[in-house]
């Protein structure tokens, strides 16, 4: 890198010298900058004895020291072009004060808000305040991170943090969810904005702490009809763009609406989403042609290649940097880093998408 100092506005001009916001530019490279959704967690030993230090998963993600050190692990192990902020999407809900806990094994559990006094006894007020060890860490985090590693901060998606809500914890049929939906628009309108005004806030704090990019993850988008693809994904995202698009400091917005299928072209054109992550299912060929003219794509590999590891990652890796590599693009999974990932097929693949022989 370049000491002058014309040279370095410059680079700040073009990402900041970091490959990951040049991506998320428009620009291609010939190696495209590479980090994976939940690249921290249970899959890595170091995380697993980190874990141990607090008694639930919330004291976790609101102890900072705890958030920082989980945040940079798989960054140091596999020097990442990103590094995302350890947290959960859960912590919006246990801020505006619903029950959330988390059983070891079982996934996410809430008191489920079903009707609309529990709807109207959501405290929006003092959110940021109260999560205010979340952006802690991320200053912490923005403040350690090498000058190349952009810093990633998130939040879910009004529809799918609703999911949670409304269902008390993962859905396999979504039907509470839908029921209020629909049955009940009026009570169900005002918690989607409550979470959409919610997700704003934590998102513009994560960004005021230092997020170079921020991620909006929507992982239940695809049990949405058309219609309501339309109203509970694309709408409040839109929302979501705007605000931090005519912010102090408008950083790029990565979307996540998985299992979207074709309804991923609709959702890059009317939210304004710089990049859209696609999940494991979506041709390549198509995202080529529709999507990558209108936004930086990322993904897609399926995260039990990454589990199965050897020539069939090697292929599939090569596949996707040959359908994709051409346009802006940013190597990722079509959604998390399994819990049974062997560690060495991650540095693997980074060294595949890195080129090293
Ligand atoms: O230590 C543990 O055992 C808890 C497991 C765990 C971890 C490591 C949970 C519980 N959350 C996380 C961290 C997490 N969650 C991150 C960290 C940053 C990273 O390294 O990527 C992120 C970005 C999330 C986001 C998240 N949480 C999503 C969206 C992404 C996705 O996977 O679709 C969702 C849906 C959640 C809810 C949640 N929290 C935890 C679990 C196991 C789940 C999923 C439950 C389900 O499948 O319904």
């Amino acid at each position: 890198m370049s000491e002058h100092p014309a040279d370095q506005d410059e680079l700040r001009e073009a990402g900041g010298g970091k490959p990951l916001l040049d991506a998320l530019q428009g620009r291609t490279s010939a190696r495209p900058p590479i980090w994976l959704m939940r690249q921290a967690g249970r899959y890595l030993p170091e995380y697993q004895a980190l874990r141990k230090q607090a008694e639930t998963f919330i004291d976790f993600c609101l102890t900072p020291d705890l958030a920082v050190e989980a945040t940079l692990q798989p960054v140091r192990r596999y020097r990442l072009n990103a590094a995302i902020l350890f947290s959960d999407i859960l912590v919006v809900p246990h801020a505006l004060g619903q029950w959330v806990g988390f059983e070891q094994g079982e996934g996410p559990k809430l008191e489920p808000v079903r009707e609309a006094e529990a709807i109207d006894a959501l405290e929006l007020d003092g959110l940021t305040d109260r999560l205010a060890p979340v952006y802690e860490a991320a200053k912490r985090i923005g403040r350690t991170l090498d000058a190349d590693v952009a810093f990633i901060g998130f939040a879910g998606a009004p529809w799918t943090v609703a999911t949670y809500m409304i269902e008390g914890g993962s859905s396999r049929d979504f039907s509470m969810v839908k029921r209020m939906a629909l049955g009940d628009p009026h009570s169900f309108g005002k918690l989607m904005d409550v979470l959409t005004e919610a997700t704003i806030e934590h998102l513009l704090a994560q960004i005021e702490a230092g997020a170079d990019v921020v991620q909006v993850f929507d992982s239940w988008a695809g049990v949405l009809s058309e219609t309501d693809f339309e109203r509970f994904a694309i709408e409040p995202m839109r929302r979501i763009v705007n605000r931090i698009k005519d912010s102090a400091r408008p950083v790029p917005v990565i979307g996540f609406p998985r299992g979207a299928g074709a309804s991923y072209a609709q959702y890059v054109a009317a939210t304004g989403v710089d990049a859209v992550s696609l999940d494991t299912s979506v041709p390549l060929g198509w995202a080529r042609d529709q999507l990558q003219p209108m936004a930086t794509l990322q993904g897609n590999l399926d995260p039990e290649v990454l589990v199965t590891g050897g020539p069939l990652l090697e292929r599939e890796t090569r596949r996707i940097m040959g359908a994709l590599g051409e346009g802006p693009f940013i190597f990722n999974l079509g959604h998390g880093v399994n819990k049974d990932t062997p560690a060495e097929h991650v540095a693997h693949l980074v060294d595949l998408v890195r080129g090293v022989p």
